[in-house]
């Protein structure tokens, strides 16, 4: 074994069993070709895992195809043990078995060149003696090796393969592709820095580099949050027209430009969150997404941001405006808040009705003219809402494989009980700065701000 090369693992075993599926979550890249067709891997293609201090290879390889009969011309072509590392070299090197068993000459080929193996079974099917010949065959390599249970519907048949597994593995991990989280994933790359002294500390750093990219992701996660937030709250259409006929005439233009820069801006955010995660694949459900159809919804903006009571107790927290000012700020009529009660999420818009959500304002010119401006927003719940919405597609993100390739749906849920759960003085800032946005006033460090939602 050559200890100077870089640290190799070849992710190996029967068609279909999700091998793909781990190279994917494992070197967090989605351009792994993943599909429910056997036979999809029908080369080895290699992903190079790269960090600041250090990197390390996956190769994602074809399954077995005809594991008995390689076996077989390997038992004929070798006389005793000390030959079985030799006869696979051969045997990868053979150009009638290079013919005849394409699959198992490519996957065996990187193991050859000084990979360790790292076997995978699913979980959910019994053992059989069929996968005995694949096994038998990666041990006669002589490379280090461990075997991996992925449990890809059940976890029924996993007690079956440990006992199976651990006759011819020293090592063997159950690891769900789709599903591990990011310690998961660490934890089973500390497994593989035991299978080889020589790679323990470059795959120790990668370790270390890994976790601190994670913080960074996040941190950067937060500086989109807070650039967008910023953005949407201050921005103004406005057009400078000859007469007031022209810009009342002007008007309902603005107010489509201005909602199409808003849902655009949105829009670039989550791309730009989707990119910081190397989720390029990932779709979002647009019509889910979408709900509230826009961000000028107001009955739906309940379901995003706060609700009455909490917008009034955060008026009150910002110092915005005091006692019997804070209904009448946050919801127009105070009496009507105790009266409708849990219905008020049905008279949303009839509370804060459209012409107020946004100001629309057609003003003369010092130099003669006029000029028409759609914006910024007044509505005091809607930071909350960009804020709410951002946290969510945020939670989905960061926590995806990149071997989940399913659409995401995003549903407003927790954002309410997230902003209760804040320290006092927390939620304070949180309301401080949300009450100095929506008056186009800067806000000091709003990340700081922010960084306690992401927690
Ligand atoms: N639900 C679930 N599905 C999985 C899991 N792992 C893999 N799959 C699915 O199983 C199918 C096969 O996964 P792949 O990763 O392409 O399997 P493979 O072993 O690389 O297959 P070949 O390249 O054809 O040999 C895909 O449809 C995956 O989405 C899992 O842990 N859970
Ligand atoms: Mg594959």
């Amino acid at each position: 074994m050559n200890t100077n090369q870089t640290a190799a693992f070849a992710v190996v075993g029967h068609p279909n069993k999700g091998k793909s599926s781990i190279v994917s979550t494992l070197a967090h890249n989605d351009n792994v070709q993943i599909s429910s067709r056997s036979g999809t891997t029908a080369l080895a293609d290699r992903y190079r895992v790269s960090t600041a201090n250090a990197h390390y290879d996956l190769i994602d390889t074809p399954g077995f195809q005809r594991p008995r009969k390689v076996l077989h011309w390997l038992k004929t072509h070798c006389s005793n043990a000390s030959e079985r590392a030799a006869t696979v070299f051969k045997f990868v090197n053979d150009s009638d078995c290079q013919q005849q068993f394409k699959d198992e000459v490519a996957l065996l080929r990187p193991i050859v060149d000084g990979a360790a193996i790292l076997y995978v079974v699913d979980g959910s099917r019994p053992y059989g003696e069929e996968y005995e010949a694949e096994m038998d065959i990666l041990r006669w390599t002589g490379q280090p090796s461990m075997a991996l249970i992925n449990p890809i519907e059940s976890s029924d048949c996993v007690t079956e393969w440990q006992n199976a597994l651990t006759q011819y593995f020293k090592s063997v991990r159950v690891f769900n592709p789709m599903t591990a989280d990011f310690e998961k994933q660490l934890e089973l790359l500390q497994t593989f820095a035991h299978l080889n002294p020589a790679w323990s500390e470059s795959l120790n750093r990668i370790t270390r580099d890994l976790r601190q990219q994670r913080g960074q992701q996040k941190q950067h996660s937060i500086i989109i949050l807070a650039r967008m937030v910023d953005d949407l709250c201050r921005y103004q259409a406005c057009q400078k027209l000859l007469s007031l006929e022209q810009a009342k005439r002007v008007e309902p233009v603005l107010a489509r430009q201005y909602k199409a820069w808003m849902k655009q801006r949105e829009e670039t955010a989550i791309d730009e969150l989707l990119t910081l995660y190397a989720h390029s694949q990932t779709r979002i459900a647009i019509e889910q997404f979408d709900l509230p159809p826009d961000l000028f919804d107001c009955d739906e903006w309940f379901a995003w941001g706060l609700d009455k009571k909490q917008l009034i107790s955060a008026a009150a927290l910002a110092g915005a405006v005091s006692g019997a000012a804070v209904d009448v700020a946050v919801a127009g009529h105070s009496l009507m808040l105790g009266a409708l009660g849990g219905s008020l999420l049905g008279a949303g818009s009839a509370w804060f009705g459209a012409d107020k959500l946004v100001d629309v304002k057609i003003s003369g010119l010092p130099l003669g003219g006029h000029q028409a401006c759609v914006g910024p927003i007044k509505n005091r719940n809607f930071p909350y809402v960009v804020i709410g919405r951002f946290l969510h597609v945020y939670q989905q993100i960061s926590a995806l494989t990149h071997a989940d390739r399913s659409e995401l749906t995003v549903s407003a849920e927790d954002f309410k009980d997230r902003v209760d759960n804040l320290e006092k003085a927390q939620q304070k800032s949180l309301h401080t700065a949300c009450e100095r946005l929506i008056k186009q006033k800067p806000v000091d460090d709003l990340e700081s701000v922010l960084r306690p939602l992401f927690d």
